[in-house]
């Protein structure tokens, strides 16, 4: 059996769907689940939420033992947290810093990501799509990086 994708979703993001529809649309998380899982066929996935960050460090921790590659929406935490970034930095394989909102066209606040100096890519933007987005390229790396070793 291969490693799975952690999917690591921060703080608030249970309440997706269901406030402030205009920023974040109008999809569930759970929605979101089931088309990650589609999306990743036979590539088992680890998907995740937790409004806390000690949680989100202790599964960044655990995907350093167990994971394939990390896709995670830390949420306010990619702005405030030193500790997922050190967290981060020790995963050997790929990370993809995902936000459903386009955080560059936000205030200030939202500009400087604490995760985007360690993530292999960032997706932002694209809705709740750009999970589907990020399943789809995380194949692609590990794929690739499957190739690499073996050559
Ligand atoms: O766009 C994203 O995915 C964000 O990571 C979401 C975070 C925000 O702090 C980032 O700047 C961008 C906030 C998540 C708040 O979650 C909500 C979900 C539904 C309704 C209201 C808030």
């Amino acid at each position: 059996m291969s490693k799975p994708i952690y999917i690591l979703n921060g703080p608030n993001l249970n309440r997706l769907g269901k406030r402030e529809p205009h920023i974040y649309g109008k999809t569930t998380l759970s929605e979101v689940e089931s088309s990650c899982r589609a999306r990743a066929a036979n590539q088992p996935l680890e998907f995740r939420q937790t409004n806390s960050e000690t949680q989100l460090i202790d599964w960044v921790h655990e995907a350093i033992d167990e994971g394939a590659g990390i896709i995670i929406n830390p949420a306010a935490y990619t702005f405030t947290s030193l500790a997922l970034l050190d967290a981060l930095k020790m995963f050997p394989g790929p990370i993809i810093e995902l936000h459903i909102s386009n955080i560059h066209k936000r205030e200030s606040m939202y500009h400087n990501s604490y995760v985007s100096k360690v993530a292999t890519a960032v997706i932002a933007g694209l809705g709740a799509r750009g999970y589907t987005v990020a399943v789809d390229a995380m194949k692609a790396m590990i794929a690739g990086q499957a190739g690499q070793n073996a050559a």
